[in-house]
C-alpha cells in the first residue's frame, strides 16, 4: 500500500485525451482527483485512467479504450464486472430498500455463509469498510484482553485507522512512529512494528511485552507488499507466542479472505499447520462482491464483548445494508459452486508463470507467486536476489526496480492491460478471464518486455 518513492510522476504523456482531462477537472474539487490515493497513479506517473463502465474481465475508459482488469477493484470482483446472479440480487435488494438501519433476514443469511466458511468464527459483525473492520478488531482485541500495546508488520496495510498507520520505530523495542501526518505520536505509542516473516524479532518482542500485547495483526499474505507469504516456521511461531502470552492472533484477510482460497489464506495455513486457527478475522472486498460490505470475526467468547452485550462499543448506520448484503451473498454463493476455485486457481497460475516466462525468454529478471485469484510479480535488480526466490520482507521488497514496474506498467496500459499501478499492489485474476484474456496478456507482456 506504501507509495513507490522510487515511483517517476509525470511519465510519458497519457494518450487518454478525455481522463486527462476529467483528471484536470477532478483535481479542482476532489483532493488529487481521486478518493483514494493509489488511483492517483502516482507511484508510477502518467493520467489515471477514468473508468467509465466494467464488463466480465473488462474496464472501459472515458475515451472508451478496453483493458483487461487485474485490479477487479483491488480484490471485490472475483466473479467479474456485471456477473448476472449478482446483478439481480442486487436490483431486487433495491427494489425493496436502500437501508432501514434495522436488522434484515439477509444480513443473518451473510453472517452464516460466512461462518460456514470460516471454522475459526463463531460470530460475525458486519460494517461497511475493511478500515472499520480492521480498527473495530483492534479495539475489540484490546477491550477483550484489558491490555494496549499491538504488533503489526512493516509493509502489511490494515486500513487508516490512526493506530495502524505506523512505522517501525528507530530500534526492536521501540514503538511505532506515525506514517502519516495528524496521528498525534501518543496514539501510536503502543504499537509494535516489526519485519514481517523474522522470527528473532517476533522472540524478542514478546520477550520484552509479551502480557502487554492484546493482539498481533497480520497480512497472512501480504498483499500490501505486492504478494510476500507468512512462511511456515514464522507462522507457526506466530501462533505458539500468541498462545503462550494470551495475545489474540488477528489475520487480516481483507485482501486474501475469499480470494486466495475458498477458505480464505488461514485455511492453506490449517493444511500445513494441522489445527491452526487465527483468534480474530478481518475481512472486505470479495465479501461485499464490489460494495461497501466488510466484516470482523471471532469466537463468540470474544465477539460478544461487542456492544450491545459487552463494554465494547462498535457501530455503523449502515453496516449490513440490504443491497450491499445482497451483493455479498450472490457472490459467495457463485464462489462456492463445484470448480470454481478450481478454475480461477489455473487461470492465476498460467498468467503468472506466462509471465515468469516472457520475462525469462526477455532476459528480464523477474519473480511472482500466486495462490487462487490473487498474483504478484517484482522485478529484482540483480536476477540473483532473495536467493532467486521471492523478497521475504518490505525491506526486501524496498530493493526491487521500481523504475522498470513503471515502464512495464505503462507498457502493458498501452496495450490494454490494467495491473495495478503500484509495485506494492497485489494483481486480481477473476472466473470471468478466459484463456483468450490470458493469452493476450502474455502477448502483451512479451512486446512490453521487448521495448524495454
Ligand atoms: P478499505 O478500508 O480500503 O476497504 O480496506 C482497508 C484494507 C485493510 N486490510 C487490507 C489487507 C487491505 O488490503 C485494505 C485495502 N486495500 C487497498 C489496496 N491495497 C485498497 C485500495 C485503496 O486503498 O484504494
Amino acid at each position: 500500500m506504501a507509495d513507490d518513492p522510487s515511483g517517476t510522476p509525470g511519465s510519458p504523456a497519457s494518450p487518454a485525451p478525455r481522463s486527462a482531462a476529467l483528471f484536470e477537472r477532478a483535481r479542482r474539487v476532489i483532493p488529487g482527483g481521486v478518493n483514494s490515493p493509489v488511483r492517483a497513479f502516482r507511484a508510477v506517473g502518467g493520467t489515471p485512467r477514468f473508468i467509465q463502465r466494467a464488463q466480465g474481465a473488462y474496464l472501459w475508459d472515458a475515451d472508451g479504450q478496453r483493458y483487461i482488469d487485474y485490479i477487479g477493484s483491488w480484490g471485490p470482483m472475483i466473479l467479474g464486472h456485471g456477473h448476472p446472479a449478482v446483478l439481480d440480487a442486487v436490483e431486487k435488494a433495491a427494489r425493496d430498500g436502500f437501508s432501514f438501519g434495522a436488522p434484515t433476514e439477509r444480513e443473518v443469511e451473510l453472517a452464516e455463509e460466512i461462518l460456514k466458511l470460516v471454522p475459526s468464527a463463531e460470530q460475525v459483525r458486519l460494517v461497511s469498510s475493511g478500515t472499520e473492520a480492521a480498527m473495530s478488531a483492534l479495539r475489540l482485541a484490546r477491550g477483550a484482553t484489558g491490555r494496549s500495546k499491538i504488533v503489526k508488520f512493516e509493509g502489511c496495510y490494515h486500513g487508516h485507522a490512526d493506530a495502524l498507520l505506523v512505522k517501525a520505530g528507530s530500534g526492536l523495542a521501540t514503538f511505532g512512529h506515525p506514517t502519516s501526518a495528524g496521528v498525534p505520536p501518543e496514539v501510536v505509542q503502543h504499537t509494535l512494528v516489526l519485519t514481517y516473516n523474522d522470527v528473532s524479532e517476533l522472540e524478542a518482542a514478546f520477550d520484552a511485552h509479551g502480557r502487554e500485547i492484546a493482539c498481533v495483526m497480520i497480512e497472512p499474505i501480504a498483499g500490501n507488499m505486492n504478494f510476500v507469504r507468512a512462511s511456515l516456521p514464522f507462522m507457526k511461531r506466530l501462533r505458539e507466542l500468541c498462545t503462550q502470552h494470551g495475545a489474540l492472533l488477528v489475520f487480516d484477510e481483507v485482501m486474501s479472505g475469499f480470494r486466495v482460497a475458498l477458505g480464505s489464506a488461514q485455511s492453506l495455513y490449517a493444511r500445513d499447520l494441522p489445527g491452526f486457527q487465527p483468534d480474530l478475522s478481518v475481512f472486505g472486498k470479495v465479501i461485499g462482491g464490489g460494495m461497501p460490505l466488510a466484516a470482523f470475526a471471532g469466537p463468540r467468547a470474544v465477539m460478544e464483548q461487542l456492544a450491545p452485550l459487552g463494554g465494547v462499543y462498535q457501530a455503523g448506520t449502515l453496516s449490513g445494508n440490504p443491497v450491499a448484503t445482497a451483493c455479498g451473498l450472490a457472490t459467495l454463493k457463485e464462489i462456492q459452486k463445484p470448480g470454481f476455485f478450481e478454475a480461477l486457481s489455473a487461470s492465476t497460475h498460467s498468467l503468472t508463470t506466462g509471465l515468469l516466462a516472457a520475462a525469462q525468454e526477455a532476459g528480464v529478471p523477474m519473480v511472482g507467486d500466486c495462490e487462487g485469484g490473487m498474483f504478484g510479480f517484482f522485478f529484482p535488480k540483480h536476477a540473483g536476489d532473495f536467493g532467486g526466490g521471492l523478497p521475504q520482507n518490505y525491506p526486501q521488497v524496498m530493493t526491487t526496480d521500481g523504475a522498470r514496474f513503471n515502464r512495464f506498467f505503462h507498457a502493458m496500459l498501452e496495450r490494454g492491460v490494467y495491473l495495478a499501478p503500484a509495485l506494492y499492489e497485489a494483481g486480481f485474476v477473476s472466473a470471468a478471464h478466459t484463456p483468450a484474456d490470458i493469452k493476450a496478456t502474455l502477448e502483451a507482456a512479451a512486446a512490453a518486455f521487448a521495448a524495454g
